[in-house]
């Protein structure tokens, strides 16, 4: 047994990989998957929620696995550059595992509108940045173009072995809980992720790891809602820059898991998902970003409307970390300005007295 060094190796028998070939790897997958134990009962109904931390992984999100994987199978194709257009989260993890690699990233990324974190990773990890006065869809239809142009890889998750990457992120669920959840709450921008967590779900069932498929429930925000609408959009807008994204690259894919699971899609407005962020962070002490929350915002809206059946068992993705996005979150927190005080023993004893 090869030392564990992250997913492409636990998982490898169902990865396209073969013995001889080089893995970049940051060591990523293997996140907690985390019970909640106090929103049940602050909600007081009979349900299990478990959150995918997926913001545990090395550059924070849920990116890093299927860029493992796409960064993998480019260096064992040759490739010397990859590129992507990213709303962040991608661009971060692609411009790690480039540096991983030894070879470049070139990351497109709409002007102004990623968050802090993500943008002081993708500059720390030396990617060549190059924004534009656009948004993400934009961006990844010029990353499609350059690409017929320039000797560069996409490692956006049109990429097959992006999906592949993250389809590991359900295998570890059910391996974790004996089987697979009744239902799969997660945030949809491009639907790559719900894409491939159905792909490994499936393929656990198939090969009866699993005795059961969960319900897919895909969450957006409301002002970047296409598969809610039911058609593409222009000038997607939300708090939560990283699904703010209105053309989902995946778009026949997510359909089909949502088809094929007898799932749904539902839309959320910004209050609401910054109330959901707020709500894990302050009740359960799991910070994770705005995108992230979604998820949450959605199975709570679920379990309360009885879509979601008491008594069953619910997976929600928690996508990136809570870190990503320091401005966001200290902007919701107006109201609890920290006390500032005189630097001697009878001030603390006060502020703590007087504070129980
Ligand atoms: C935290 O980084 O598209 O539905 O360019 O960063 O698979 O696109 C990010 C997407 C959810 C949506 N949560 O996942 C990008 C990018 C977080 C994200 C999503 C993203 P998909």
């Amino acid at each position: 047994m090869a030392r564990y060094t992250g997913l492409i190796n636990r998982y490898r028998n169902r990865l396209p990989i073969s013995t001889e070939t080089r893995i970049i790897s940051l060591n990523e997958g293997n996140t907690p998957l985390i019970k909640l134990e106090n929103i049940p009962k602050l909600i007081d109904k009979d349900v299990e929620i478990y959150v995918k931390y997926e913001g545990l992984n090395p550059t924070g999100s849920f990116k890093d696995r299927g860029m493992t994987m796409a960064v993998t199978k480019a260096v064992e194709e040759g490739s010397e550059a990859i590129i992507c257009a990213s709303t962040g989260n991608t661009s971060a993890s692609a411009a790690a595992y480039a540096v991983r690699a030894g070879i470049r990233a070139f990351v497109l990324i709409p002007d102004g509108k990623i968050a802090l974190g993500k943008l002081a990773q993708t500059l720390m990890y030396g990617a060549e940045i190059i924004q534009i006065n656009g948004n993400f869809d934009q961006g990844m239809s010029l990353v499609k173009e350059v690409a017929k142009h320039a000797p560069v890889t996409i490692v956006n998750s049109i990429n097959p072995f992006r999906i592949e990457g993250q389809k590991t992120a359900a295998f570890e669920i059910v391996d974790d809980l004996g089987d697979a959840p009744d239902y799969h709450c997660l945030p949809v921008g491009n639907a790559g992720n719900i894409t491939a967590y159905w792909k490994g779900y499936t393929e656990y069932a198939v090969d009866k790891v699993a005795t059961k498929l969960p319900v897919m429930c895909g969450y957006q925000a409301a002002g970047a809602s296409p598969f809610v609408n039911g058609a593409m959009m222009d000038n997607p807008e939300t708090v939560a820059t990283a699904i703010r994204i209105g053309r989902p690259q995946s778009w026949d894919f997510a359909w089909n898991a949502q088809k094929e699971s007898g799932g749904w899609f539902d839309k959320f407005t910004d209050e609401q998902i910054l109330a959901a962020q707020k709500m894990l962070s302050y009740h359960e002490g799991i910070f994770c970003e705005p995108a992230s929350a979604t998820s949450l915002a959605g199975a709570l809206h679920d379990i309360n409307n009885g879509k979601i059946k008491e008594g069953s068992k619910i997976v929600c993705t928690l996508t990136g970390n809570g870190l990503k996005d320091p401005d966001t979150a200290i902007s919701q927190c107006k109201d609890t300005h920290p006390v500032t005080i005189e630097a001697n023993l009878d001030a603390v004893k006060k502020a703590i007295l007087d504070n129980m």
